[in-house]
């Protein structure tokens, strides 16, 4: 079939038991428990994967370990080169990867395709960038003396979960990091196909293995790792209730932390904004991954001139959403990714039902069948409502009228996320105070464009609760390095800083 040719390019056999193990460069079988990977159409087993035990995941940090000491010697540029390697394999395989997040997340094929495309995009960005990798030059206040800052491989940095994986992959590689990847534990075939790519990429330039690990595992692997000393850096993309545990647990033994967690987003209309463009902004932004986007629009906005008819337009464009297979043309919408997210789907339903003057506008049903599939909806609820102050990984878009930008800064800002947001307006001036100190608090602060589908070039993260982390573009490379100032006397003398006599 279709979905076996697909598994097959990428060297995983469909329905027998994968090593969900990738340790000092070879597959080993995990002697932890066994995972079922299901299908989110169907519930339908995709394959079944082994997990790691605690002391295979040691022996794999042990090995990865010992593969950076060689690593962090090889000349940046030269590191480079094995991220761009890796991303021309990846180019060669996108259709199947693409399909695989498909077929494995529930996104639909141009969006699986997308993410593969946006880790071939950092491949590119980190290529380049391990020829600038600066440091600076600072003036010293004493003669004869050589002030610098350079930035050194940290050792080793773990990922966990993610489609965000590319990001840390090959920024860590380039700056001289071996990686060990721990993806959730309900996708683990596309980290097992990319693993398989790269290894075969490292293999080919006679470099170990173990700079890109990969352990499969559940709780108890991700517990052991952010307590673990041997780990340098932990990266984490998460809800913010596991990122809390996580962060102190790291923090705890002064590890270093990059945390990427929930975001509550919104999108602001004006009423002098290209509706349009808002309608097609906020149907991608709100309905795209069927709402399972970190930066995913949550809450909506709409100046009490516009709101009447951008609610009908966007009703409309709902209307309109084909749901089904995400490996099917024309579906826009595919299913949640696991059974629980139903579960939380309703949840929030029947919350929204219970909030004084809350409606629902269109959708809100759970669809009959066996996979996990839900109507996108749209609620009208006060903008202070409880539900729509928490992340629900799910499309449920909750509208709330405002009466002039102040009022839709003050709701963008209250809730305790602050990852993406985005305003529609057509007026400079607030275009300004949107995007000025005084504005939108999150990260990422967009004008005219859906919160979500950033590009790799610009920094990736958000304040508060969602974790304050930078992955990505501009200089979040430097979270995966230690900074060393060196100051080197040739003078002779030793004349001490702040002019101190010490004789
Ligand atoms: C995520 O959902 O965790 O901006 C990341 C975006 C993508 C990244 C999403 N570039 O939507």
């Amino acid at each position: 079939s279709k979905h076996a040719a697909i598994l097959q390019e990428l060297g995983i056999q469909s329905a027998t038991v994968n090593a969900g193990v990738y340790s000092g460069g070879a597959w080993e079988m995990g002697l932890g428990a066994r995972y079922t990977a299901v299908s989110p159409v169907t519930n339908a087993p995709l394959a079944h994967v082994s997990t790691a035990s605690v002391a295979q995941l040691d022996a794999a940090i042990a090995a990865a370990r010992d593969a950076q000491r060689h690593w962090r010697t090889v000349p940046a540029p030269v590191r480079g080169d094995i991220v761009r390697q890796i991303r021309d394999r990846l180019a060669r395989h996108k259709h199947a990867l693409g399909s695989l997040v498909s077929l494995e997340v529930g996104k639909i094929y141009a969006e699986g395709v997308g993410e593969i495309q946006e880790y071939i995009d950092i491949c590119d960005f980190a290529t380049g960038l391990s020829r600038s990798l600066n440091g600076s030059v600072i003036p010293s206040e004493r003669p004869g003396h050589f002030m610098m800052e350079q930035y050194h491989p940290l050792g080793l940095v773990v990922n966990f979960p993610a489609a965000v994986a590319g990001w840390n992959v090959a920024l860590a590689l380039i700056t001289g990091n071996a990686t060990l990847w721990k993806p959730a534990p309900s996708t683990p075939l596309t980290a097992i196909a990319i693993t398989n790519i790269i290894h075969d990429v490292l293999r080919e330039n006679n470099l170990p293995g173990a700079l890109h690990t990969l352990v499969c595992g559940g709780t108890d692997i991700g517990a052991h790792i952010a307590a673990s000393p041997l780990v340098d850096l932990v990266s984490f993309t998460g809800s913010t209730e596991v990122g809390r545990t996580v962060g102190s647990v790291v923090q705890s033994r002064f590890g270093k932390l990059l945390l990427e967690l929930g975001g509550n987003n919104a999108i602001i209309v004006n009423n002098d904004a290209d509706l349009d463009l808002a309608v097609r902004a906020c149907l991608f932004a709100a309905v795209g991954t069927a709402g399972q986007r970190c930066t995913t629009t949550r809450r909506l906005f709409l100046h009490e001139d516009i709101h009447d008819t951008f609610v009908e337009r966007l009703v409309k464009a709902y209307a309109q959403v084909k749901i089904g297979d995400p490996l099917q043309e024309g579906v826009l919408c595919g299913p949640l990714h696991t059974k629980n997210a139903v579960e939380q789907y309703k949840k929030a339903i029947e919350a929204v039902k219970a909030t004084p003057n809350g409606k629902i506008l269109v959708g809100g049903k759970v669809l009959d069948g066996p996979g996990n599939f839900v109507e996108p909806t749209i609620t009208s609820v006060p903008a202070d409502a409880p539900v729509a102050q928490h992340e629900v990984f799910v499309p449920i878009l909750h509208v709330s009228k405002i009466k002039n930008l102040e009022e839709g800064i003050k709701f963008n800002n209250q809730v305790k996320q602050g990852l993406s947001s985005s305003l529609f307006t057509s007026n400079i001036s607030d275009v300004f105070k949107w995007t000025g100190p005084a504005g939108s608090d999150c990260g990422i602060v967009n004008v005219n464009i859906p919160t979500n589908g950033a590009e790799i070039g610009g920094a990736f993260g958000g304040e508060k609760e969602t974790g304050g982390g930078r992955e990505s573009g501009s200089d979040s490379w430097k979270q995966y390095c230690r900074r060393q100032t060196a100051t080197i006397n040739y003078s002779g003398a030793l004349p001490l800083a702040q002019g101190i006599k010490f004789e």
